[in-house]
């Protein structure tokens, strides 16, 4: 698509949704970027972009079962944490840790990042979480991990050398040191970390040093980002990886979250990727403001094509923007039992279970509608809007019955139910802003769940309180996700579509 003359917009988060723990890397004039998955398949998600605003996903990493089999008991916010995304020696290396029951840290490559990518190399001798791959210049690779300690790697084998050493713990009295990554940046080796963990605290920080292995000198600005003690809509900012722009201008790429509602706020989208610029003085980085409008940027805009809404299932394959909690077996979800349709066999008796069958996409939108056209058959399923297996909203459809359900931490209530003729019906729900007044017991929004009529109108079944389906109430580390499952029996979906209704 030609970079000029589009009427686009910059806006950040430059990717909305559930999308943390941001790696970049630059080729040419292409950027690549990766995310944490956690619970979903396939994981880690594959971006590409050309102005650092507009991002395509093209893949995932870990996308073949042989490469990631995430275990069964495996709770919701477990799984792939934090990859570090770079090309080295023309190839692309990814490496993360999968945090679940004998998972590690592993190393996949690839000479296209839209894949395939390899099957992992396990690193067994990295010592902690939140790896990083760097390179010096005779071509010995540092990996550099949570805590903040480092080891020598050689990550076409993922064998360790040497006894892995401490670097640094950030600054005095901030918890959580992590997220490590190191570059080499004109004359210092800058090693650029997390603190003060991912909620409300979180920042980042950055030391400096003459080799890859230190010393390290602290920066006396620390931290260089954050948003803790202020009342900046974006917060939780931290996480972060520096890249150049176009021109030649540096910018960093972070997590952060939108809460929203009355105190203390609640954010569901999860955590979101969000750009800043950079500028140096006395060879620190000094982060820029995080703005919503990122309209000054100084190169052409080049809009990626504007991702479809709907999926009719007319593919033998899914694509890339679609996630599975846990795994994706092709004998409980394919496209191909029924031509034209997605088809999900049960596995445990609702969505509560930590392997249900469901398959969604990311919420990226703070408003949005979702529709799917369900024939339940003799099964039961339907449309859900799912943090995680304790939080959730569902519209369900069995036989001639719909019913709404909620489940709140150990709560599950049917909140909701009604007569339907048999046979296929479109389940719908609608995330819109809560109604005024605001004031300190507002929401951050409303989930209204019920079915559209063949002449195209919306009956209502229950509206339901967002806040429930947030971080701060859920905790863990991901964001709502909208789709499709089956809690009982065979159940099909004819088309799935997501429909943004902010501005
Ligand atoms: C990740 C850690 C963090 O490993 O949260 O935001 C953890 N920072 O660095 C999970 O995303």
């Amino acid at each position: 698509m030609p970079a000029q003359n589009q009427p686009a917009r910059a806006t950040n988060p430059v990717l909305p949704g559930f999308h943390p723990d941001p790696s970049i890397c630059r080729v040419g004039d292409d950027y690549y970027l990766a995310c944490s998955s956690f619970e979903y398949f396939p994981g880690v998600p594959l971006f590409h972009s050309r102005d650092l605003v507009h991002w395509r996903q093209i893949g995932n990493a870990l996308d073949r079962p042989e490469q990631l089999r995430l275990p069964a008991s495996m709770p919701s916010s477990g799984g792939i944490y934090a990859p570090t995304l770079r090309h080295h020696d023309g190839r692309f290396w990814l490496i993360v840790t999968n945090c679940s029951e004998g998972g590690g840290n592993l190393i996949v490559t690839a000479t296209d990042p839209a894949g395939p990518w390899s099957d992992p190399i396990p690193a067994p001798g990295v010592p902690g979480i939140d790896p990083d791959l760097a390179w010096d210049e005779d071509g010995t690779c540092w990996c550099t991990v949570a805590g903040v300690s480092q080891v020598r790697l050689d990550p076409s084998t993922g064998q360790t050398y040497g006894t892995p050493h401490k670097l640094w713990s950030g600054g005095p009295g901030a918890k959580a040191p992590e997220a490590p990554h190191l570059y080499r940046i004109g004359d210092y080796w800058y090693l650029l970390i997390a603190e003060g963990g991912t909620e409300r605290g979180h920042g980042v920080s950055i030391a400096r040093g003459r080799t890859p292995t230190g010393p390290f000198e602290p920066c006396p600005a620390n931290p260089v980002l954050t948003h803790r003690g202020t009342d900046h809509p974006v917060q939780n900012t931290g996480h972060a990886d520096l890249v150049q722009g176009p021109d030649g201008s540096w910018w960093m790429v972070f997590l952060g979250v939108r809460p929203r509602g009355g105190t203390p706020g609640w954010h569901v989208l999860g955590r979101e990727t969000f750009l800043a610029p950079v500028t140096w003085e006395d060879d620190w980085p000094v982060v820029g403001e995080v703005t919503t409008d990122l309209a000054t940027l100084p190169w052409p805009l080049s809009p990626a094509p504007v991702a479809e809404g709907r999926d009719d299932f007319e593919l033998s394959a899914l694509g890339p923007t679609w996630i599975s909690v846990r795994d994706r077996p092709t004998g409980l979800c394919t496209t191909k039992e029924r031509p034209g349709w997605l088809t999900l066999h049960a596995r445990g008796g609702s969505l509560d279970e930590p392997d249900a069958v469901f398959t969604g996409r990311r919420q990226q939108h703070l408003t949005c509608r979702a529709r799917t056209l369900v024939d339940p058959e003799q099964g039961r399923g339907g449309l859900a809007v799912r943090l995680d297996e304790r939080h959730h909203y569902a519209i369900e459809a069995s036989g001639t019955q719909v019913r709404v359900i909620a489940r709140v931490g150990s709560l599950r209530t049917v909140v909701a139910e009604q007569a339907v003729p048999a046979g296929p019906l479109v389940l719908a729900l609608t995330i819109s802003d809560p109604p005024p007044p605001h004031g300190p017991c507002t929401g951050p929004d409303i989930v209204s769940l019920g079915i559209e009529q063949p002449d195209g109108t919306f009956t209502e079944l229950a509206a339901l309180d967002g806040r429930y389906l947030s971080t701060e109430v859920a905790g863990g580390f991901t964001g709502r996700v909208i789709g499709m499952y089956a809690a009982a029996g065979t159940v099909h979906f004819d088309w799935f579509d997501y429909e943004p209704l902010e501005g």
